[in-house]
């Protein structure tokens, strides 16, 4: 009996080493991770506010992998709504990619979704939620993936320890109505910011004419963002400390910028940071002092610790409202230098030269592409000089051979050509105005162009020129892309460009995924993709996706996103009378009613509900049709326009706005009677950083002069005097 057990024992460890050894002989480890999306209460400022999280972690877990491996990756949502979850950078079968209904079927609550592939590179990435502003509330995690150890690309800078940083910006407000603010165009982060370059201000630093130059060419205030942000989160902490350093080690830092709208400036304490790879792909190493990440971007960078102390990594916004740091080492602190705050109106003086009276731009024939012209050093106190009495504490300047990374020095480790095959060139404009916060190509949304068909074998090459007044990550998915940088063969590769304004790039693609399918190409600010600047490539003859067997109907739920309507309501309500709008405006239209009510010395009732509908490219022009009822006594019998003041109370109408320089917009409309009113007005005109100015005349002798200060984002107190209705004050209330 005893030996018999012990035969078997003998016999099952033998059968388990032979598994074993055979486990082990196959190339392909399968790694499985189970992944569950759900909701956290966190408190970053001392609000508790629900986040979305994964393994009720924020950041989600990072995912480590080695090339080769087989990923089982089971997604739970455990959410009251769908979701979905893309693998950002990763060469992946199209069902697996993520996109809600364009490649994948959305995630059901309650529901469970396997993600299986083949790790067929190695590389730093990241995964994140592509339904709706889910990324916003915390859903992003790192994935790496190592290199096997036979790789014979390996390189030293493959051997040292590692940390992986995931940046992201973190807001308390609900981003659906962060993005419905920017539609309706708010001030209100740049109120948080103390970046609304109001009168008051240009006037105390001598810059009324910028002001005004800029107002005349109807630009808005200058901005680097749009998003007044609460926190920023390295690994989802305002801080990170990793003491175990000493002095003489290397460290290879991954990072990750997991933000939905954020660019960091990074600068290293302990001296140059050398970049080793960007989104994933090995770079010829290359120090530098400063470089920017651009959303979704990622960087590898090899830090030293010279001495046994506590070096900052500091990673400070590119609107420079807060930072986060990363701490390698232990001992004394060295901290890295402040940015200083920019100089908004120095930038809004470069931009007055360069903006044409059309709304288009000039570069003046800078040739500008690959980052390697920041015109907004303008702006940098710490490259430009500090303005008057302005000198930072810390006096921070850059020295004279300070090196700031740029497209143009990043070069692949490998050739990088394209394999032969038909070229075929596309161009993009990147397009959009900050006024209605609408985003393009072309001057297209994704809804309102066709999906772009590309052919197996062929090169895609992207001309891509931004003609907005902001920066855009332009990303990819599916397939890495060369940036043409002066490289030759060796362009490096990379699946997210930053564009700068008044940029060109040019990045071409092999268009050689042998399952086919739908890639989207899109701008990886939340609120930019949300709004619809992207385009959908889409292979020619591809086999059927088992997850979006209607690709009608998929690509109706993707159109979805840029059609949303976005309603506001402006409600004033003032000892005289009372004044508001609710208006619902889309990419192209707007309907909105206003309503004017005086109850004080004069008897007043006005109603207009109008629809119009955005022509031009900037979108100054809208012509509308609507109906007016208009009830009024009249000090006067005719109009200034020689018109009777007495008619009917209801009346269909047709016109047009306009905005003039100045931002002064021009109303004209003609009833069906044949009278015509003109009104000109000009609304929120910013005189100190809360104080806003309004003023309107009509030609049915009316005029108008109010004055209010912004007390929260919804609430502002109000005063104005109307030539009928006297003098008021009271509340405005604003959604
Ligand atoms: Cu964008």
């Amino acid at each position: 009996m005893d030996k018999y057990f012990k035969n078997k024992y003998l016999w099952t460890f033998l059968v388990f080493l032979l598994l074993q050894s055979k486990g082990q002989s196959q190339a392909q480890n399968i790694i499985r991770y189970d992944l569950y999306v759900g909701e956290k209460m966190v408190n970053f400022t001392g609000k508790n506010v629900t986040a979305m999280v994964i393994n009720n972690q924020l950041p989600a877990p990072t995912l480590t992998f080695t090339e080769g491996d087989i990923a089982e990756i089971y997604v739970h949502n455990t959410l009251r709504e769908e979701t979905m979850l893309h693998w950002h950078g990763l060469l992946l079968p199209n069902r697996y990619d993520g996109v809600p209904y364009l490649t994948t079927a959305p995630i059901q609550p309650g529901e469970t979704k396997l993600f299986t592939f083949a790790l067929i590179q190695s590389g730093t990435y990241w995964y994140h939620s592509h339904t709706g502003m889910q990324e916003q509330k915390g859903m992003y995690g790192a994935l790496v993936v190592h290199k096997k150890q036979d790789d014979p690309t390996i390189r030293s800078q493959d051997k040292l320890p590692e940390y992986v940083l995931l940046l992201s910006d973190w807001t308390n407000e609900d981003p659906k109505q962060i993005h419905r603010s920017l539609h309706h165009a708010t001030d209100w982060y740049a109120i948080k910011k103390g970046a609304t370059q109001n009168y008051g201000e240009a006037l105390r630093k001598g810059h009324l004419k910028t002001k005004l130059v800029n107002e005349w060419k109807r630009m808005l205030a200058m901005d680097v963002s749009d998003v007044y942000y609460e926190r920023f989160l390295a690994n989802g902490q305002p801080e990170q400390n990793v003491p175990q350093f000493k002095a003489g080690d290397q460290v290879r830092v991954r990072i990750i910028n997991g933000s939905a709208s954020t660019y960091f400036w990074l600068e290293y304490a302990g001296g140059k940071m050398t970049v080793v790879a960007s989104d994933g792909k090995d770079v010829e190493p290359v120090g530098v002092d400063r470089m920017i990440i651009a959303v979704a971007e990622t960087y590898d960078i090899v830090l030293n610790i010279p001495e046994n102390k506590r070096y900052e990594l500091k990673a400070t916004s590119e609107d420079r409202t807060n930072f986060v740091s990363l701490f390698l080492g232990n001992g004394e602190t060295i901290q890295q230098p402040a940015l200083p705050k920019l100089k908004y109106f120095e930038g809004m003086k470069m931009m007055n030269s360069m903006m044409r009276l059309d709304g288009s731009m000039d570069d003046m024939g800078m040739n500008m592409s690959l980052q390697q012209m920041d015109m907004n050093t303008v702006m940098y106190p710490e490259v430009s000089g500090y303005e008057e009495g302005k000198q930072d504490s810390s006096h921070y300047l850059i020295p004279d051979d300070f090196i700031v990374l740029n497209y143009a020095m990043l070069r692949s480790t490998t050739e990088t050509t394209l394999p032969a095959g038909p070229i075929r060139t596309l161009r993009f404009e990147l397009t959009g105005n900050m006024n209605r916060y609408v985003w393009t190509l072309n001057n297209r949304t994704v809804s309102e162009s066709d999906v772009i068909e590309i052919k197996q074998g062929e090169n895609i090459r992207i001309e891509l020129y931004n003609g907005s007044m902001m920066r855009h990550p332009m990303h990819l998915h599916g397939h890495f892309f060369r940036v043409i940088n002066g490289q030759k063969a060796y362009a490096p590769l990379k699946n997210v460009i930053d564009i700068m304004p008044m940029e060109t790039n040019i990045i071409e693609f092999a268009a050689n995924d042998k399952n086919g399918g739908d890639w989207f190409f899109h701008c990886h600010i939340l609120y930019h993709m949300m709004a619809g600047m992207g385009r959908i490539f889409r292979y020619e003859n591809s086999p059927p996706n088992p997850e979006a067997p209607d690709p009608q109907k998929a690509l109706r739920k993707v159109y979805r996103d840029d059609r949303q309507f976005h309603g506001m309501i402006h409600a004033g309500l003032q000892t005289n009378g009372s004044e508001g709008m609710l208006g619902l405006g889309n990419t192209r239209w707007t309907f909105g009613m206003h309503w004017h009510v005086g109850w004080r010395n004069h008897q007043k009732v006005e109603v207009e509900t109008h629809v119009g509908r955005f022509i031009d490219r900037n979108q100054f022009l809208i012509p509308y049709v609507g109906i007016d009822f208009r009830s009024r006594t009249h000090a006067s019998e005719k109009d200034w326009l020689g018109q009777s003041l007495t008619h009917e109370k209801t009346r269909m109408v047709a016109g047009f706005r306009y905005v003039l320089p100045l931002f002064l917009e021009l109303d004209a409309r003609m009833d069906h009677t044949g009278r015509v009113r003109m009104k000109l007005s000009r609304e929120d005109l910013a005189f100190s950083n809360r104080g806003r100015l309004g003023m309107s005349i009509t030609s049915e002798r009316e005029y108008q002069l109010g004055v209010h200060y912004i007390l929260t984002k919804k609430l502002a107190l109000s005063a104005s005097y109307h030539n009928e209705m006297g003098w008021g004050a009271g509340l405005a209330f604003t959604y």
